[in-house]
């Protein structure tokens, strides 16, 4: 089994036992076989360990590896015109409604070959792996017909074959009413949404089941079906929720224990009561409004007061989130939300570990967990969300190699 320990690190292992973000002063991490084994001052490490080979990461700043746990890397084309016609004035629920928007990126992502999606979307990983991302999540919603919804997931599954890096994928059949069904949301459920995500499921291509809660999009009971499907696959739930109105998602999703509900612009205080209740994570997006050049902020005092965990994601898409970069999430998070720079951190580490189950696995630096870790350059972690731009990525560790 490989051992390796890694000494004279600043240790940011955000473990809940420790306040803060669970500082470890000149410390060191012993890993065994992809996981922690030992973690504590470099001067305690136990004589056993002591021989194991080692490296010396001189003072370095060193976390938990970074999650993106809300994504939408597998796409083709872009949307830049749409870009544009928003600077001219168009809102983005105009252009979603005279069939831009998303509709756009599904007509392109039809067009495109499973090789060719996957070559669009490597530069897009490789560019999260480089800020020291080891976890992402991926979903499908640009197929919106069984073929592509599939196509979209393999190319995701597919991407961690290729990389050192874990991915979850996400069935996003409900996404968007695609042009063959307008005015007919029920029956693209009923013909198209609903089998495709059985055939997924079926072919192990699905980890979660989420959807598009929104007036342009679909309503809570419309969502609803879908939940209640993904239930009966035995399917964890998640949901964009409140992003522009609020129709009461956060709290659809709550009902059915969902992993997170994402966005939440327009969330309530009834809606954070029922996440509190039902432990679902809030993932914030800020990539997401900054872009739409959005004015409410998620209730970020409210969902504190209530203690539900809030996760920060790129939601990295081609329309309403062209944002490649987890780290200038982390400082769009503390600069638009207020957003402390050590809630920033833990909402891509520990909080987005759990947004996607993976909290006993993965998000902190604790013995037990898998090695995934970043080194940085820097000194104080908030650091990390202070900077725009650039990359204090020193090194990558991934199951414990790099
Ligand atoms: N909300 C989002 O932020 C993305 N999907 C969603 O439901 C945007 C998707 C897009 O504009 O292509
Ligand atoms: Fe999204």
């Amino acid at each position: 089994m490989p051992c390796r320990v890694l000494s004279h690190g600043r240790i940011a292992s955000l473990a809940p036992g420790r306040p803060g973000y669970g500082l470890i002063e000149d410390g060191a991490i012993a890993i065994e076989a992809g996981r922690i084994a030992w973690l504590g001052p470099t001067a305690e490490l136990p004589p056993a360990l002591a021989a194991w080979p080692r490296t010396d990461v001189g003072g370095r700043l060193v976390t938990p590896a970074l999650i993106d746990c809300h994504t939408h890397l597998v796409f083709a084309g872009n949307r830049a015109r749409e870009f544009e016609l928003r600077l001219e004035g168009a809102s983005y629920a105009e252009i979603a409604a005279a069939g831009g928007g998303i509709r756009s990126t599904v007509a392109q992502t039809r067009a495109a070959s499973e090789a060719a999606l996957l070559a669009a979307a490597l530069p897009r990983l490789d560019a999260l792996l480089a800020e020291g991302v080891g976890t992402l999540e991926i979903k499908s919603g640009y197929g919106l017909d069984q073929a592509t919804e599939l196509a979209m997931l393999r190319v995701a599954r597919r991407l961690a074959e290729l990389r050192p890096v874990r991915i979850k994928t996400t069935f996003l059949g409900a996404h968007a009413v695609p042009p063959e069904f307008e005015g007919e949301p029920d029956g693209y459920l009923d013909r198209v949404c609903l089998p495709s995500l059985k055939a997924a499921a079926a072919s192990g291509l699905v980890d979660a089941v989420d959807g598009f809660c929104e007036t342009i999009a679909f309503q809570p009971a419309q969502i609803r079906r879908v939940f209640e499907a993904a239930a009966a696959l035995g399917l964890p739930v998640k949901l964009h929720a409140e992003q522009l109105s609020n129709l009461g998602g956060a709290a659809l999703a709550a009902e059915f224990k969902a992993l997170s509900a994402d966005h939440l612009e327009y969330l309530d205080e009834p809606g954070v009561e029922a996440m509190a209740a039902a432990s679902t994570v809030a993932v914030l997006l800020p990539g997401a409004f900054y872009s739409l050049r959005e004015r409410q902020a998620p209730p970020v005092e409210l969902l504190r007061r209530h203690g539900v965990p809030m996760a920060l994601a790129t939601d990295c898409n081609p329309g309403s989130s062209p944002l490649g970069s987890l780290l200038l999430a982390l400082n769009l998070g503390c600069t638009l939300f207020r957003l402390t720079p050590l809630e920033a951190l833990a909402g891509a580490t520990r909080e987005a570990a759990r947004a996607l189950g993976l909290a006993d696995e993965l998000g902190t630096l604790e013995p037990g967990k898998l090695a995934d870790l970043a080194v940085w350059d820097v000194q104080a972690p908030a650091e990390l969300a202070y900077r725009i731009g650039g990359n204090p990525l020193q090194r990558r560790i991934f199951g414990g190699i790099g």
